[in-house]
């Protein structure tokens, strides 16, 4: 393998800034930059020289020899001082040194502890989601799955199936007539058991996965109902312009917030109605590819304007049809939607009985799907806030014991658990020991994805790829 460097820190003007080389010729950079050998994890004060043996500045470096190091190969530390032009003549005085070094990919240092045996997949996709970290909660998450926490789970659950798989395997060499019946019993409750542990696993990792990914929500609706004055209360700060006037939103405007750690994407839109206005056409179309992605959609209305036709009979414990609030000018399904769909009814403090409708948001009503809200006074925001998470499954209750999980390790852990209960199904059904192998490796083989005991170039490009460069 190549030799490979890069600055480890980001680039601009800071204190100190890293350089860190990885490979085989990293003794040759070590005795050509510092002029000597350095003693293995030592901190030691020097001068760095380039190839003409000019000082190009003076720093610690420390020398990790493999394979006790980040990759598990030679690694060279030089802690120079943090300027750009500086920090460039040192690079390219490392990559003078031999034609076999070059500078790194992204994530290129981190691949190689992987491959190198020093993380597992998900500690290695840890360490980029710490670095990414968007919250207190995430980065804390983050350092569980990067100390192992995660992994452990992982590999619990793969030692259960393994126990299961051998002692299925072996009743495989037996006649049939010589099986006790205990042990039939005894895969039965395995299976039970791996079912439930597996369950737990994605609960947990599915909280940590929200802290990552977040939700995407759309304010959708006519003009003027209050879209961006629900944006601005619910970030917190003017992100969009609010007039009187019906239209004052073309684009999408886009802010990020945080409910108790989890991000949530916030898309206000273009109000929604029959227009000729080209702008106002275009605005549209981009609220229609906005609800395509959105994992929940507030769908807002005017209090006095719905007065008669939804609070008199909310109040009334009168059911409502949303179909009638659907902007029929989006010419989307109210099918494809309504899952997502929250009715947020604004400018409830322009309304006589607001706060019998405020009472209505309480209790059971923050899990149903309307509210009711004055984005410009903030009643009623914190039911939203509640009610998103709810949305979500996030449950800040039970964080604990929580780690960092991605999408991808969801997706995984989901198919394992659909072959334990495939497999839990089948055997109630007919007791055939080679079909109940065969689901349960692969399961085992779905797991092994997670910590990279099963992968794939193209995977790990991609995982790698999206990790800045110098990791
Ligand atoms: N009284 C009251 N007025 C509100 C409330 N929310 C918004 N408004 C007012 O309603 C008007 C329109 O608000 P916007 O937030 O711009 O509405 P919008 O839905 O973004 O409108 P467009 O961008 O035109 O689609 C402004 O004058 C706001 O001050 C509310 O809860 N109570
Ligand atoms: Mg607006």
């Amino acid at each position: 393998m190549d030799t490979i460097v890069a600055q480890a820190t980001s680039r601009g003007v800071a204190g100190i800034g890293v350089i860190r080389v990885s490979g085989s010729d990293t003794r040759q950079v070590m005795l050509s930059i510092l002029g000597r050998k350095l003693l293995p994890r030592y901190a030691t004060l020097l001068p760095f020289y380039n190839k003409q043996h000019v000082t190009i500045d003076q720093g610690i470096a420390i020398f990790y020899p493999a394979p006790h190091s980040f990759t598990g190969e030679d690694v060279l530390e030089l802690q120079a001082h943090g300027g750009s032009i500086l920090l460039d003549n040192l690079l390219q005085a490392v990559r003078q040194v031999a034609s076999s070094i070059r500078l790194a990919h992204p994530g290129e240092f981190s691949e190689r502890a992987f491959l190198n045996g020093k993380l597992d997949l998900a500690q290695a996709e840890a360490i980029s989601d710490l670095i990414h970290a968007s919250s207190e909660q995430a980065a804390m998450f983050a350092v569980q799955s990067l100390q192992g926490r995660f992994s452990e789970r992982i590999h619990q659950l793969v030692a259960l199936l393994s126990e299961l798989r051998v002692h299925v395997e072996a009743m495989l060499d037996f006649a049939e007539d010589i099986i006790d019946p205990l042990a039939l019993d005894k895969i039965e409750k395995k299976l039970l058991d791996l079912e439930q542990q597996c369950k737990k696993v994605i609960q947990q990792a599915s909280q940590g996965a929200l802290l990552r990914e977040g939700m995407k929500i759309v304010l959708l609706g006519a003009p003027n109902v209050g879209k961006s004055s629900l944006l601005n209360n619910l970030a917190g700060k003017d992100c969009a312009i609010v007039t009187e006037h019906p239209g004052t939103t073309r684009d999408i405007v886009q802010e990020t917030i945080q409910i108790d750690g989890m991000p949530v994407y916030i898309l206000d839109t273009a109000g929604v109605h029959i227009t000729q206005d080209k702008i106002e056409c275009l605005g549209i179309v981009r609220t229609r590819l906005a609800l395509k992605q959105a994992d929940r959609i507030l769908l807002m209305v005017d209090a006095n304007v719905v007065y008669n036709c939804m609070i008199l009979p909310l109040l009334n414990d009168e059911p409502i049809d949303t179909k009638l609030f659907w902007p029929e000018s989006l010419d989307l399904p109210l099918e494809d939607y309504k899952d997502k769909l929250t009715l947020i009814i604004n400018k409830i403090d322009l309304i006589d009985n607001h706060e019998t409708c405020l009472a209505l948001n309480q209790a059971e009503h923050i899990h149903s799907n309307r509210l009711f809200v004055s984005a410009k006074d903030g009643l009623g925001i914190d039911v939203l806030r509640v009610h998103l998470k709810h949305c979500m499954g996030f449950d800040t209750s039970s964080l604990e014991g929580t780690f960092m999980a991605r999408r991808r390790h969801l997706d995984a852990l989901e198919r394992a658990q659909s072959c334990i209960i495939t497999a839990r199904e089948s055997w109630r059904a007919s007791e055939a020991l080679e079909l109940l192998a065969s689901t349960l490796q692969e399961a085992q083989l779905a797991l092994g994805e997670i910590t990279g005991v099963v992968r794939s170039d193209d995977l790990l490009g991609k995982i790698f790829s999206e990790f800045c460069i110098g990791k």
